[in-house]
């Protein structure tokens, strides 16, 4: 099984997913946890290029094709060989946000970026997603203590679009994408997920 956290930036995804983490191996179920990008040192080593803030100069068409290979070398590298060791993959982050920062945040062809996707994924796809839905305000305001990075650079404008990209992914999927409210206390979302994924 893979589950998948999405959300704009601060909504609390590592949180869960460290509750989450607790919770299975205190009931002894085998996972592996990977963030994106990054987890494999190729990917690792694109995630450098893609946060750092002193690459301005990167493309749209660039970052997409970056992040969709960072994507396909995790794939490769952790994902499939976990899922065939019949272990629970637990994504920071999967094909929803490309979608949602290249696509709605940035303005790239959508369906192109969904080919992208299923380029790099090789059909492997979430059974379960949950977007931690909070507002651009909220998201700003637990950043502010940290020095941006390229990404978060972006400006309040390009993360509207993006949190208004996750519901509009969220409605067209609504079999697998979970929306939560990431403004609830760490307590309530993790309880919300727990009960969806029938382990409370
Ligand atoms: N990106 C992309 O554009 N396209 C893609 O295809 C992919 C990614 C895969 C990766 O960022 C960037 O790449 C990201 C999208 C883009 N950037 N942007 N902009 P990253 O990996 O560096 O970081 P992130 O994924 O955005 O996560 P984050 O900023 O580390 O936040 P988080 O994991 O969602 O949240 P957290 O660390 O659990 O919590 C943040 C703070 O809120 C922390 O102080 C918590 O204590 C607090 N918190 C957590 N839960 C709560 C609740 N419930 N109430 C109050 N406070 C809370």
């Amino acid at each position: 099984m893979l589950i998948s956290f999405e959300g704009i930036d601060g909504c609390g995804k590592t949180t869960q997913i460290n509750l989450l983490k607790e919770k299975f191996d205190f009931q002894e179920i085998k996972y592996i946890s990977i963030r994106e990008p990054g987890s494999t040192p190729i990917s690792e080593q694109i995630r450098d290029i893609l946060l750092n803030p002193r690459n301005t100069e990167i493309a749209s068409e660039t970052e997409s094709l970056l992040f969709a290979s960072a994507r396909a070398q995790i794939i490769n590298e952790i994902i499939i060989p976990a899922l065939n060791e019949d272990k629970i993959v637990i994504c920071d982050r999967f094909i929803d946000s490309t979608i949602a920062y290249q696509g709605y945040g940035r303005g790239m062809d959508i369906k192109k970026l969904e080919n992208i996707n299923l380029f790099a994924i090789q059909k492997v796809i979430p059974q379960f997603t949950f977007y931690l839905d909070i507002s651009v305000e909220e998201s700003q305001l637990r950043l502010s203590q940290n020095g941006l990075d390229r990404m978060e650079s972006s400006g309040y404008k390009f993360f509207n679009k993006v949190r208004n990209g996750y519901l509009q992914i969220a409605k067209s999927n609504n079999k697998r994408v979970h929306v939560i409210n990431g403004l609830k206390s760490r307590e309530d979302i993790f309880s919300s997920i727990l009960s969806i994924l029938e382990l409370d």
